[in-house]
């Protein structure tokens, strides 16, 4: 498979779309500059707080993750906030403090812009909506509907109203949100994405002639995006680095390689009806996380082919894919191209029409793929294509694969692709693996399943719970597929 050659042409369609759209159109955010005036309200030395009752349940994951629960909203020593109303359509931050929450007014608005917000680690800058559900809308024509440039250590979150999921709805926009011209360190959350032209989410600073967003020179780094739900999106749902980590990108300048981006955790997010993939890394060289997501129906207007994947682990990517819901996606559910230090377990993959998991050591220094705990049911083609055959090792084990429709659950593209296999349960029908409720989503099993202690000990790839969020080997010896039985 090649994915290069038309990305590529999509990235010249796309930035001449996007180019354009500056040029010709006079959108809210490309007026003439209004500062907003800075700290509009200033109150002593306050907690602040910031609510939702949005009812999760964690995941069982040992990383320590913001959640949604309104202990980890109490914005603590808030000194300065500022209230931005319908009609402005960028703040610049030039001169906030710190610690700063920006709050935006409920109701219906256009564009924002948010510029040069500079908090610390300690201190970030809040964006957050106020007295209720913001609602932001622009044409696909717009280049963005909601835009940060050069800001660090800031939150956007959808958490400012009780009883409200998604704070701000984001409507529209060629891109409908998007963290460029190097901002780093940031955490997206409870926000409602929809209706794009292209991408959804998008995260990442396109490498150009100006040395500032060349590899070495910018990280992007501490990204979180979390509890958002994304849905009818013309391209990916989310999109978070760049491509090409290997060759780089052609510019008038030459050859530029794109940032890396380090420290990265995509979870818990809803994606629905995307038009490319449902959630796209790349260029995520460490510790890339992509988690507890729940994908349904991308692909849906791919603007070149191989663009209509679940979720692709995209060039230079390393780290960690589990515990995903990927439901019929038109081609793989799951692509792997990543460096080759690539877990993939505890994923439910349904209905993909291409491969359930396809895996390419295009650009691979790492030692592994691993593919570990995954369910995989009615791939049209495979359930596991192993096309890498540079990689050290590829690691299948304990994988639940039902109705390859290729008839092969695990597929070597040729005898020179390293492949460690053992325990996958391999069946033509669903109804063997005794889940409570396949149809219903319930895929907690039966106490008579056969996947019941049939596995190999997963605790030595680091799969130490299941889908649920549950520790593994409660009972008994290891568990075959995503879910341990309790
Ligand atoms: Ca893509
Ligand atoms: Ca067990």
């Amino acid at each position: 498979m090649r994915f290069k050659f038309p990305e590529i042409l999509l990235k010249t369609i796309i930035g001449a779309f996007i180019a354009s759209t500056f040029m010709m159109c006079s959108k809210p955010a490309l007026k003439v500059e209004k500062p907003l005036s800075v700290v509009s309200e200033t109150s002593p030395t306050k907690s602040d707080t910031v609510n939702t009752d949005v009812p999760l349940q964690d995941g069982g994951d040992d990383f320590d993750l913001p959640d949604t629960s309104a202990a980890t909203r109490v914005i603590a020593a808030v000194t300065t906030t500022i209230t931005v109303q319908p009609s402005q359509w960028s703040v610049d931050g030039s001169n906030l403090p710190a610690g700063t929450v920006i709050y935006v007014q409920a109701g219906k608005r256009g564009a924002l812009l948010l510029k040069n917000l500079q908090g610390t680690p300690q201190q970030p800058i809040i964006i957050v909506n106020k007295g209720g559900q913001v609602t932001l809308s622009a044409a696909t024509t717009a280049s963005y509907v909601f835009k940060t440039q050069n800001c660090k250590n800031f939150k956007v979150l959808g958490t400012g109203a009780a009883g409200v999921n998604y704070g701000f709805v984001i409507d529209g926009g060629n891109i409908s949100m998007t963290m460029d011209d190097l901002s780093s360190d940031f955490e997206i959350a409870n926000i409602e994405v929809k209706n794009s032209g292209f991408a959804g989410i998008m995260a990442k600073t396109d490498p150009s002639c100006d040395k500032a967003t060349w590899r070495g020179n910018f990280t992007m780094s501490n990204i979180r995006i979390h509890h958002n739900y994304i849905h009818n999106t013309g391209g990916e749902g989310i999109y978070v680095g760049n491509s090409f980590y290997k060759d780089g990108v052609s510019t008038s300048c030459g050859t530029v390689m794109p940032h890396e981006t380090k420290n990265l955790r995509i979870y818990k997010n809803t994606v629905n009806f995307a038009g490319c993939e449902g959630i796209q890394v790349g260029s995520a060289t460490t510790e890339c996380y992509v988690f507890h997501n729940t994908i349904q129906s991308p692909g849906r207007s791919p603007f070149a082919s191989g663009q209509n994947n679940g979720i692709q682990i995209g060039e230079g990517t390393g780290g960690k894919c589990f515990n995903n819901l990927v439901k019929d996606a038109p081609g793989n559910g799951i692509i792997v191209l990543g460096l080759g230090d690539n877990s993939v377990y505890n994923n439910y993959i349904i209905g993909a029409a291409e491969n359930g998991i396809f895996a390419d050591s295009r650009y691979t220094p790492g030692p592994y793929f691993r593919f570990v705990n995954n369910t995989i049911v009615s791939p049209k083609k495979d359930g596991i294509k192993l096309n890498s055959e540079t990689i050290p090792m590829n690691v299948a084990v304990n994988n639940v694969i039902i109705n390859a429709g290729s008839g092969q659950a695990i597929h070597r593209m040729s005898s020179s692709v390293k492949l460690t296999a053992s325990n996958n349960y391999v069946n033509s029908d669903v109804n063997t693996c005794k889940f409570v409720n396949y149809a219903g989503g319930d895929y907690h099993l039966q106490s008579s399943s056969p996947l019941i202690n049939a596995g190999t000990n997963t605790f030595y790839y680091g799969v130490a719970y299941d889908y649920y969020g549950t520790k593994r080997l409660s009972t008994g010896s290891f568990d075959i597929g995503a879910t341990e039985h309790q």
